[in-house]
């Protein structure tokens, strides 16, 4: 004891050291990013070994892309930049879809890469993996960076994160080449040099004359629309929102990430009536929503011959006026906007016409009604409504769990069929429609929220992510997949009239997707009926283990590309 004692203060005078290791993940936790998510490998495997040691969550997928759609929904959830995290060249390309996915959809998110060494990357000597990452990344990515010193990996997290966050959110790219991780530095040195970002998505608040004019356009409507995107559900303006829509009456419209912020059973709200009220509304105003394909660009058929005017309210200047003519736009963050535009309201702010809303309502009504006898059918094979009316009613009673979603029919139908009751609880396929976010997205749901997920997927959706059961497995978490198993992608039915390989779009016939559980520990099961579909799903979300539900649908019950079919070119000379 006492010689241990004497010899302490000659350690302390050593100089105490870091690295580039403890820097990066200091700076991480210094900012709060304490999840990852990735695929280790070199040059990042002992860094996640070192992170989890130090206490951050380090989730191991079996592909990038898995991880890297993991990130970005976890950007989505929480607001703040979801971190994945990939080895050089290859790794990194996997990861770069979910990037560009990410940015496309405004998620923040960053994509960390381990990359080779710079001198022999950029003399293009043959590296391992050598590749110029930064190059690639910088066109699909809101902004990408690359630190060459251990001094500059606070600064270069801090950009990274400002980046991804403030303004419209995306994704951007970190490049840490090898070196770097093992460069030391003096310990206090390092402490000094990492950042604490302020504020990264500081308020931007809307110009008052914006909000007067977008008032009074909104006030001269008779057939008003409210429509609500994902970027309103990003925001987190949740109350405010609801009071916005509340207090002007206007019916509205969610789009797809954007269903829950108000229930889908409220009065004003407009979805089973979306054609109607796109067609017939003369004001519209758009809230965190872009008039992208998803809108039919704002004109044409959908949107009927009626003039219309578009109140626009968005943090992106750059996105008024993208395809029609925004008569009021309002530039700000949803939150500030929208409670400036409650501000704005007097007291007696009129509710609209009595016609128009009561019209709404009548067509909605009449579609709800035609359709609950679908829901209700008990048909074996199942077909999509059949088996949907089950999912709608499980959500219905448990409406804080998370519906992951994605597939063809199996996403445009249950887009429309199953109501969510709270924000951000429907997860899907975004902007770009992009098939593979299934599994990704359940588990950075549950890790994100630890509230449970049911995962509606077609079986060529799940295919492209499939391997991350066993993730969902190590990781036992409390996620049930149901498959619509069609035995393909539209229908099951296709058949090749040349030849004898199998028609493009058809799979293994039969197949039992639940046995690729059971080779993990997780639950499976074949479900034929509504009934033994509905057991099955209430049995997983009461036990919380991580189940998958082969659910048989009729392989004749889809239609070619869902609701979309429309968009498929056609051959002039096919019909001949
Ligand atoms: P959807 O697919 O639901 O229609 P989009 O992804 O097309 O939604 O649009 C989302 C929009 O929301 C984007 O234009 C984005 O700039 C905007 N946005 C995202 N976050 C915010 C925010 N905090 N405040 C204002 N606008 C935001
Ligand atoms: C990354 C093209 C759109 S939908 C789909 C594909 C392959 C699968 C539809 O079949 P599924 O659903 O899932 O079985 P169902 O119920 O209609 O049978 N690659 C990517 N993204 C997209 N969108 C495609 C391909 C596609
Ligand atoms: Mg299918």
């Amino acid at each position: 004891m006492a010689e241990a004692a004497v010899k302490q203060p000659e350690a302390a005078a050593e100089q105490e050291l870091t690295d580039g290791f403890h820097l990066i993940i200091d700076a991480l936790k210094l900012n709060g990013l304490t999840t990852i998510y990735g695929v280790p490998g070199i040059p990042i495997t002992d860094f996640g070994r070192m992170a989890q040691a130090e206490g951050l969550r380090v989730l191991s997928f079996r592909h990038e892309q898995n991880a890297g759609y993991a990130a970005a929904i976890a950007g989505f959830l929480t607001k703040k930049p979801g971190i994945c995290l990939t080895v050089s060249a290859p790794g990194f390309l996997n990861g770069l879809t979910a990037l560009a996915h990410a940015t496309t959809n405004c998620y923040p998110m960053i994509l960390i890469s381990g990359s080779s060494e710079r001198e022999v990357v950029d003399l293009q000597q043959g590296d391992y993996e050598e590749m110029d990452q930064l190059a690639v990344a910088k066109t699909m990515c809101k902004a990408a960076y690359r630190v060459l010193h251990a001094a500059d990996i606070g600064i270069g997290v801090a950009r990274a994160i400002r980046s991804a966050v403030s303004g419209r959110p995306g994704g951007v790219y970190l490049d840490l080449p090898a070196k770097l991780f093992g460069q030391v530095m003096d310990a206090e040195k390092g402490r000094k040099s990492l950042v604490k970002v302020i504020d990264a998505a500081p308020a931007q608040i809307p110009a008052p004359a914006s909000i007067k004019r977008a008032l009074d356009v909104l006030k001269s409507a008779k057939k008003p629309l409210i429509i609500l995107g994902k970027g309103a559900a990003y925001a987190q303006a949740d109350e405010a929102v609801k009071a916005f829509v509340e207090k002007s009456g206007v019916p509205f419209l969610p789009m797809s990430m954007a269903k829950g912020l108000l229930p889908d059973t409220h009065p004003q709200c407009a979805g089973a009536a979306r054609s109607t009220v796109l067609k017939d509304s003369d004001v519209v105003m758009l809230i965190g929503a872009r008039l992208n394909w998803l809108l039919s660009h704002g004109k044409g058929k959908t949107w009927g011959d009626a003039p219309k005017k578009f109140i626009q309210v968005d943090i992106e200047p750059k996105e008024m006026d993208s395809n029609v003519e925004i008569v009021a736009p309002v530039v700000g963050d949803i939150g500030s906007c929208v409670q400036a535009l409650l501000d704005g309201m007097d007291a007696k702010w009129p509710a609209p016409p009595a016609e128009w809303t009561a019209a709404v309502k009548t067509k909605r009504d009449e579609n709800v009604a035609k359709m609950a006898p679908r829901l209700r059918n008990n048909n074996v094979p199942m077909d999509y409504h059949g088996a949907l009316g089950v999912l709608r009613s499980i959500i219905a009673e448990r409406p804080d769990a998370i519906l992951v979603n994605e597939g063809a029919n199996t996403l445009d139908l249950a887009r429309g069929i199953i109501d969510m009751y709270k924000p951000r609880k429907r997860l899907d396929v975004g902007t770009w429609g992009i098939m593979g976010i299934g599994m990704g997205q359940a588990i950075a749901a549950a890790v994100e929220t630890g509230k449970p997920v049911l995962a509606v997927e077609g079986d060529s959706a799940f295919g492209f992510s499939g391997m991350e059961v066993e993730t969902i497995c190590r990781y036992n978490l409390p996620v049930c997949i149901v498959i619509f198993n069609n035995d393909g992608i539209y229908r099951g039915t296709d058949v090749n009239k040349a030849g004898s390989d199998p028609a493009t779009t058809v799979f293994v016939k039969g197949a039992r997707y639940d046995k690729m559980m059971e080779a993990f520990g997780g639950v499976g099961v074949n479900a034929t009926s509504p009934d033994e579909l509905k057991r099955a799903v209430n049995a997983a979300m009461d036990s919380g283990k991580p189940t998958l539900i082969n659910a048989v649908i009729d392989p004749a019950a889809g239609s070619e590309s869902g609701r979309i079919g429309n968009l498929n070119p056609q051959s002039a000379l096919k019909k001949k």
